[in-house]
């Protein structure tokens, strides 16, 4: 039987904390799905589009990873592709309380178990929205980044 497990987020855009999770979570299992969960009331710098296509380019060395979008739950995605294992990364103890709730209510609705990998210490200060924060006022985040993501991001800030 195939061992599949998901990494979900918004992924807007992915960065290198990302990636070290979603490149653990591809050596302890044969498939990992990477899941752009779309919310309705977030509009994100980036279309999901646009962010499963850097995902793919970003995790196109590990071999096993596939990238998908979702609409709806995350129980719901894992349900329909028979996925028993959500896999998660934990930066620090503020992350803990909300991870913890949803662990629990996902597992509560469907019985699917929610792994945490403790963050690499480069990124544990690392999310999404510092990046284009730090990037919109000119601060080089080039390091935090995969590169065509970095390049992608630059262009899109330069465009608004
Ligand atoms: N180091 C390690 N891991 C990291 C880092 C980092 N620097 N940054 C992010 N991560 C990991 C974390 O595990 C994080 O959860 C994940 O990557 C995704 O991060 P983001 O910021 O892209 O995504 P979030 O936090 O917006 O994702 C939230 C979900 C989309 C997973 C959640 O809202 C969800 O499951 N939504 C679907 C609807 C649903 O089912 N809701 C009910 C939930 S109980």
């Amino acid at each position: 039987q195939v061992r599949r497990a998901v990494c979900p987020g918004s992924f807007d855009p992915i960065t290198n904390g990302h990636l070290d999770i979603i490149a653990r979570a591809s050596k302890l299992y044969d498939v990992v799905h990477v899941a752009v969960m779309i919310n309705k009331s977030k509009k994100g710098l980036f279309t999901i589009d646009e962010r499963m296509a850097l995902i793919r380019e970003a995790t196109a060395e590990f071999g096993n990873v596939q990238v998908e979008s979702f609409h709806g739950l995350l129980v719901d995605f894992c349900k329909e592709r028979d996925i028993p294992a959500i896999v998660k990364g934990l930066r620090a103890v503020s992350d803990f309380d909300y991870e913890l709730q949803m662990a629990q209510m996902n597992n509560g609705l469907s019985g699917v178990e929610t792994l945490f990998v403790p963050t690499n210490p480069t990124y544990s200060f690392l999310s999404s929205s510092l990046v284009k924060e730090v990037a919109t006022w000119g601060g080089d985040v080039s390091h935090l980044l995969p590169p065509a993501v970095h390049s992608a991001l630059l262009e899109r800030l330069r465009a608004r």
